[in-house]
């Protein structure tokens, strides 16, 4: 860590003061967020962000890479233990490169692929005409049914009539369990690759407590930040390491197994020098999973996540498929008359932060949206169990309830802000990081 001494740029230092000072008062919801232990914060602050170290452990562009190589194979190897893979990658700097590297390791441009519908619960990097999976790729979409499923039946009925070259399944607001066995079974039907994006729900999966989607996806994708609760990043991983039947070959016309065409998208095909300082993060992310209190945690998010969503429900809130299996509900708040935007900028007032979100069916634009996303990960990770997603819950009814009345606002954020001192958040930083 850097002492306190050497930090001269007091204006970026007061303003990382700041957030830290906001991250501590407020009720962090935002389902894609979390908070590191101290130890993967220290990791991230650490020298070999001096380091150029384009190419893979052992396979190098650049010297003095020993330790560097050290560390990049420490978390291959843990991270290969927390899913029980044989292959991984740990470079991608965030989820959305880690998918760019996956359609760049195994679909020419113009190739056809199938994924969940933005607006259903999908994310950017499965085929929204505004992301480069949209615009370099032919993208079809499945979507969830009227009770919030995904539409398995609309899935197949696409994949025989569209035949994609791969078929996504995972969601950047999806509260319930996927089939990837019958995902997979379509896949085969056709032919398809069938690809997890996992960036999610994947703590809860690494602790065994969600469906496994190694056995049934060839490639699965993830995010480090979310549910694994690492630093800000990306990986990709694969159970089997295969030679690929459909024949996909390098930039070079070889043909390869998965594994080194996923390699050779995310350097040299996508990215440049890797963040071995993030690496590093990662890797104390992984033995902290690899610690057996992680799976405690992660029972607790879903414990929580379905006391808060039972707590919502008694207050006459709306949500989609009724509950959650995993870290996050999504609410509709049509029958509340509040949009998504007004409810997020209303309690963001209050110190209580989450996302505005589009519903499936929703008759809004993504900028209003009728709902709101909600995830108890970073609540979890700061010590609350299923008595507090109540008290939780009574603050997000008193504001959205009252959201033009100044005074409940004011009240509210007081409360927050009373209720948040049991819950430290690195009291060993004191009051500057
Ligand atoms: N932006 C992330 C989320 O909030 O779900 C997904 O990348």
């Amino acid at each position: 860590m850097v002492e306190i001494e050497t930090r001269k740029d007091t204006q970026v230092f007061d303003l990382l003061h700041k957030e830290l000072e906001r991250q501590r008062q407020g009720i962090e919801l935002i389902a894609s967020e979390n908070f590191t232990s101290l130890q993967v914060l220290q990791a991230m602050g650490t020298c070999p962000t001096n380091k150029y170290a384009e190419g893979y452990p052992g396979k190098r562009y650049y010297g003095g890479c020993e330790v560097v190589d050290e560390i990049e194979t420490l978390a291959i190897e843990r991270l290969k233990k927390v899913f029980n893979c044989t292959w991984a990658n740990v470079q991608p700097h965030s989820g959305a490169s880690a998918n760019g590297a996956v359609f760049l390791a195994v679909m020419k441009p113009g190739e056809k692929f199938l994924g969940l519908d933005l607006s259903m619960g999908g994310h950017l990097t499965h085929g929204s005409p505004a992301n480069f999976s949209g615009k370099t790729y032919q993208a079809v979409h499945y979507g969830v049914t009227k009770n919030g499923y995904v539409d398995y039946e609309q899935l197949e009925s696409k994949a025989r009539a569209e035949k994609p070259k791969m078929i996504i399944c995972g969601a950047s607001a999806y509260s319930r369990e996927w089939d990837y066995e019958r995902i997979r079974a379509i896949g085969d039907e056709i032919g398809a690759i069938v690809f997890a994006d996992i960036a999610h729900p994947a703590g809860l999966i690494a602790s065994g407590l969600l469906n496994d989607p190694f056995d049934h996806c060839h490639i699965v994708s993830s995010t480090t930040h979310k549910t694994l609760r690492g630093p800000r990043g990306g990986i990709i991983m694969l159970r089997h390491d295969f030679e690929n039947p459909w024949g996909i070959k390098d930039p070079k016309g070889n043909l390869r197994t998965m594994s080194q065409l996923l390699d050779l998208a995310v350097f040299p095909g996508l990215q440049g020098g890797p963040l071995e300082h993030v690496i590093a993060a990662k890797a104390v992310s992984f033995g902290e999973i690899l610690a057996e209190d992680f799976r405690a945690y992660s029972k607790q998010i879903i414990s929580n996540a379905q006391a808060m969503a039972r707590s919502f429900v008694n207050r006459g809130y709306n949500l989609i498929s009724d509950g959650t299996d995993n870290h996050l509900m999504l609410i509709d708040l049509r029958n509340k008359n509040l949009t998504g935007k007004k409810a997020q900028e209303t309690l963001d007032k209050a110190h209580i932060t989450l996302n505005k979100n589009a519903v499936p069916f929703d008759d809004k634009s993504p900028f209003v949206t009728s709902g709101i996303r909600i995830g108890v990960p970073a609540v979890t990770t700061r010590g609350m169990k299923e008595d507090h997603m109540e008290t939780v819950v009574e603050m997000i009814d008193k504001i959205l309830m009252n959201a033009d009345d100044e005074n409940t606002i004011i009240s509210v954020r007081a409360d927050v802000k009373e209720f948040m001192k049991q819950f430290p958040l690195y009291p060993e930083l004191g009051p500057l990081i």
